[in-house]
């Protein structure tokens, strides 16, 4: 080799030595290794050329782009560019990475819903035999979404949407070797949604907050829920504090508030099990305003 500081053209010719064993046992312990298809550790090399790190993983160990403080690296944090030397795939015997992906839950198999994150998610599984990992990706129905870190374990599938879709994991290795497993199909469905609305004469019926409703009035509330995608709503249960009675359960049901204030009513809707089966609630409080009592004055 030729250290080039001080005569551009002529320079020096000197030694690089690759391990601490070329010095017979004398100074600093160091070594060039090779890691799968990339080399790490230190050279040293005479006259002006001193120390020559193979590797950013040298200085920055956990690969967050920030020195690790350790040795005579810069101090903990300051910035370390990555830098490296990765041999061919043919020299290095390097293998490709390896995925799998399954779906939590079984029955009904690969199926969330839109409102239920976490209901449905996926175990990853994302590794490589030379321990040389680069970079791993989720593809959604083909599309490419962004990278996701390599240690990730599991994948939340709401996130991704209503409808049916496909999932495929893709890791690359650092010396560029791909595998992505076949897709896995999976549903997202709506969830129920549930919901009510009220009225004073069983007839025009609006959001509760909307009506003005008085001590010991009549007040009708009806279902206006949603089912979940292909689900079938059979039962509705409703529940009133404070009311008379306090809970009911059809489509359209009424009650009375004996006290003024503020009443919680709860609608619980469930579908038929032979359906999807999901049970949702809806809360609402409704304020209740003391009646007026009229005091009847005889005409003098
Ligand atoms: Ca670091
Ligand atoms: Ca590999």
């Amino acid at each position: 080799m030729k250290a080039l500081t001080g005569d551009i053209v002529k320079g020096w010719d000197g030694w690089m030595s690759f391990s601490s064993k070329n010095s017979n046992g004398v100074g600093s312990i160091y070594g060039v290794k090779r890691k799968a298809c990339t080399l790490e550790g230190y050279a040293w090399g005479s006259d002006v050329v001193g120390w020559v790190s193979f590797s950013s993983k040298n200085c920055d160990p956990d690969g967050d782009g920030k020195s690790n403080g350790v040795g005579f690296c810069p101090a903990t944090g300051i910035p370390i560019p990555k830098y490296g030397v990765t041999l061919d795939n043919e020299i290095c015997d390097n293998n490709p990475p390896v995925a799998t992906i399954a779906c939590s839950s079984t029955t009904p198999q690969c199926t969330g819903y839109t409102n239920s994150p976490g209901l449905l998610n996926f175990n990853l599984s994302m590794t490589d035999p030379d321990d040389n990992l680069k970079t791993c990706e989720v593809l959604i129905d083909g599309n490419v979404k962004p990278a996701i870190p390599c240690n990730t374990t599991t994948l939340d599938a709401t996130q991704y949407g209503a409808g049916s879709h496909s999932i495929q994991i893709r890791v690359t290795d650092e010396g560029g070797l791909s595998y992505t497993t076949l897709p896995t199909s999976f549903t997202i469905r709506q969830d129920i949604q549930p919901s009510f609305v009220c009225s004073l004469d069983g007839t025009n019926f609006k959001a509760c907050g909307q009506l003005k409703v008085l001590t010991g009035m009549r007040v009708y509330f009806k279902d206006t829920s949603l089912p979940s995608t292909g689900g079938n709503i059979i039962t509705r249960n409703w529940q009133f504090v404070g009311g008379s009675p306090t809970t009911l359960s059809g489509p359209v049901v009424y009650t009375k508030f004996i006290g003024e204030g503020p009443h919680n009513i709860t609608l619980t809707v469930i579908e038929a099990s032979g359906t999807n089966g999901r049970v949702g609630s809806s809360l609402l409080s409704l304020i209740v305003a003391k009646n007026p009592v009229f005091k009847e004055v005889a005409p003098e």
